[in-house]
């Protein structure tokens, strides 16, 4: 069998390649343990000096070989921070009003693409197969055909995908979308995205289809890592000083599509709505800060720092802070035992390509303690994940009427709920979502 070839646009540094991961390592170890494989992208350092073609590094870890480009900091100011995150994702999440539109974006986003193939070219035999992962990466499949390749290559997007009337607001949208004939396989998280896309697809006679493969999470490793992670110092510590509170705990990175002023403002109505909680809960918010160089992430954290201030100024008693928020990272090991510790989960993105965070969250609990999932309706992981109390995140009192609600559960109906959202996360794991791919990519009939 011919090598995995794996691009995406950051690639794991030395240092965290040893660590646990999120559920694209997570999936694609799996795919990748017993095959040679390569793994293809930018290595998160900038250079100073000209745009020339730079040659990959590359170092190889347990039979992986990471190969990485660094990238001008003009490349990776138009690529990157402007078409990539300041552009596609906000298109993307449905967010067409925070989009930033500049022409020589585009072009260096083409740009870097071009560049990834010529970097990539010389390292690939004729049996590899290519999976390409995201959105700075839509149009690599064609780069490469363009330098003559004809391996099988395939394309998976990480985050939603919106209907035509929203997407065409991008300049040369069907320009993007037409890129895509390259692939030979394209995946999506949701029935939804599959249906935006073949939407896009077919009124634009484009020649492409997608594929829903939902993403998921090693639920055997997450679970025994909580379990060992709630026994930490760090862990008891937190649950002491609950003092017997309700821990209700958000974890995201901080961004505008995960809807952390709405859910403040949420829990804000519970507290005013609901006083006989008053003093009973404790809302521990972690949400590392990303993106800090786009001026909407900027702004957002203003916004959420006000918030804070203000719930816990209104609430706050002499020994009780109704919020704890933290904009710093967590290891991943002790976030664990986080969750594990939680009573509710509150998760309530305005959309999200699936959410890792609430499967996680289910994978850590305590079979016969179970706690409470509240999750949005725009998670990518909601259809898979009725049981949980599913919320518009968009209206304050629905996510204050769940929280009540998550409150009042008996622990027989905690049980209840919980019983079919872990079978759904010990079925969809993250190895089935990469071998379901890689099986169908391998199927694919190539002229
Ligand atoms: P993300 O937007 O990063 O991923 P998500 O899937 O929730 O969102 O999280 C990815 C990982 O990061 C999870 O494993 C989680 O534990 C970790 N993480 C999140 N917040 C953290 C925190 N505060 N501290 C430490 N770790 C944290 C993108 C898409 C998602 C999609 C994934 C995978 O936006 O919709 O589910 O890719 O396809």
């Amino acid at each position: 069998m011919g090598r995995l070839i794996i691009v995406s646009n950051r690639v794991p540094s030395p240092r965290e390649r040893s660590q646990p991961a999120g559920g694209l390592t997570v999936g694609l170890r799996d795919a990748v343990r017993g095959n040679e494989s390569l793994w293809f992208g930018w290595s998160g350092a900038t250079t100073t000096d000209s745009d020339n073609d730079p040659t990959p590094a590359t170092d190889v870890v347990e039979g992986v070989t990471y190969a990485t480009i660094d990238l001008s900091a003009r490349q990776l100011e138009g690529f990157y921070q402007n078409f990539s995150n300041g552009l596609l994702w906000p298109l993307c999440h449905y967010r067409v009003g925070m989009m930033n539109y500049r022409r020589s974006d585009w072009e260096t986003y083409l740009e870097v693409n071009a560049l990834f193939a010529r970097a990539l070219v010389d390292m690939l035999r004729p049996d590899d197969i290519i999976w390409v992962h995201d959105y700075h990466l839509f149009p690599m499949g064609q780069a490469l055909r363009d330098l003559g390749v004809t391996n099988r290559i395939g394309f998976f997007l990480h985050i939603p995908f919106p209907p035509w009337s929203l997407f065409r607001s991008l300049p040369g949208a069907d320009l993007l979308l037409r890129d895509m004939e390259a692939y030979d396989l394209i995946g999506v998280q949701t029935a939804e995205d599959v249906d935006n896309l073949n939407q896009s697809f077919s009124l634009n006679d484009i020649n492409a289809r997608a594929q829903a493969f939902a993403i998921g999470i090693d639920p055997v490793e997450f679970h025994a890592q909580a379990v060992r992670s709630a026994e930490t110092a760090d862990v008891r510590r937190l649950v002491e000083s609950l003092h017997g509170r309700t821990l209700i705990l958000g974890v995201d990175r901080l961004d505008y599509s995960k809807g952390l002023p709405e859910r403040f403002a949420g829990y804000a109505a519970f507290l005013s709505r609901y006083p006989q909680y008053r003093g009973q809960v404790t809302f521990l918010q972690v949400a590392p800060v990303s993106r800090g160089d786009v001026e909407e992430y900027r702004v957002l954290r203003r916004q959420l720092d006000e918030q804070v201030g203000r719930i816990n100024g209104v609430h706050a008693t002499f020994d009780w802070t109704p919020i704890r928020y933290m904009t710093s990272p967590v290891p991943r090991d002790i976030l664990a035992g986080f969750y594990r510790e939680a009573d509710i989960a509150l998760i309530t993105p305005l959309r999200d390509g699936m959410n890792l965070v609430a499967k996680e969250f289910i994978a850590a609990q305590d079979a016969a303690d179970p706690g409470v999932l509240i999750l949005s309706h725009f998670a990518g992981a909601a259809p898979e994940m009725m049981d949980a109390l599913l919320v518009n995140p968009y209206d304050p009192d629905e996510i204050a009427d769940a929280l009540a609600l998550a409150m009042e559960t008996t622990t027989e109906q905690r049980i209840a709920r919980f019983g079919p959202l872990n079978a759904e996360v010990t079925r969809g794991t993250a190895g089935v979502w990469a071998r379901e791919f890689l099986d169908a990519l391998r199927a694919r009939d190539v002229g």
